[in-house]
């Protein structure tokens, strides 16, 4: 049976602030999540650079220890990073979780999904990017291990295999539901095109969620974004 919820107005809540910077995979996850929500009109984007490595300046520090983006911040002040606790955040804002679960076992699976596709693709493609490709350029990245970055493009690699492996199975990265997990996923397609690792044409499933995933209004509005480009001033 689906549950009833309440009608929610997101007009009643106050202005969030999200610190990210415009194309980043990490970013496009608190987006995506954002647009799912029909949140966008509460939050205020605050351009961080990174290119400029603003993000591991004392100023970004103080606002996360990690230096790293997007971080969430309420009116009262209350900062909150990490992709998965921002969107488990936003999610639960309406009473009607939808991205993280509703029922002790999907919340279980989501969580589980979400971080596997964090460990063995995203953060993966991240480490290969930082490490074994200029990155950010010589002035923000002061450490570079080339052998340890290609480990993790080959592990990333791996990973799209598992997921193609998943999504031969069940629709959705979690099930048969739409959530967070997908999110994530995306965010690892989004970073391994950026860094122009390609999916193996052999991933015929994940191709096929990923085009099935470019027809949601939330990754258009991501992509349209993206495309009018990075923010000005
Ligand atoms: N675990 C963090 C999360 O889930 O929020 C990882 C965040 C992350 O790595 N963000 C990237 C970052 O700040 C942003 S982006 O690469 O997607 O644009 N990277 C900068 C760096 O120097 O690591």
């Amino acid at each position: 049976m689906t549950p009833i919820h309440t009608p929610f107005d997101v007009s009643t809540l106050p202005m969030m602030k999200v610190y990210d910077w415009f194309n980043g995979p990490y970013p496009a996850r608190v987006r995506i999540a954002l647009a799912e929500k029909g949140l966008l009109s509460r939050i205020e984007f605050a351009p961080v650079n990174l290119w400029e490595g603003e993000h591991k300046k004392p100023r970004f520090l103080a606002i996360n220890y990690s230096g790293t983006l997007p971080v969430l911040e309420l009116n009262d002040g209350t900062l909150i990073a990490e992709c998965t606790a921002i969107t488990q955040y936003l999610d639960t804002l309406d009473g009607n979780p939808t991205l993280t679960g509703q029922t002790p076992v999907e919340k279980g699976r989501i969580h589980m999904m979400t971080k596997r596709a964090e460990i063995e693709f995203l953060d993966a493609v991240s480490t290969y990017f930082h490490h074994a490709t200029p990155g950010l350029g010589p002035q923000v990245e002061l450490y570079q291990n080339p052998e340890w970055g290609n480990r993790m493009r080959d592990k990333a690699i791996r990973g799209m295999h598992y997921f193609d492996g998943v999504l031969r199975n069940q629709p959705f990265v979690a099930g048969e539901r739409f959530s967070m997990a997908d999110i994530a996923l995306l965010g690892g397609m989004i970073f391994a095109a950026l860094v122009e690792l390609p999916v193996p044409e052999a991933c015929e499933a994940l191709h096929t969620w990923h085009a099935r995933m470019q027809e949601r209004p939330s990754v258009q509005a991501w992509r349209a974004m993206v495309e009018a480009g990075a923010p000005q001033g």
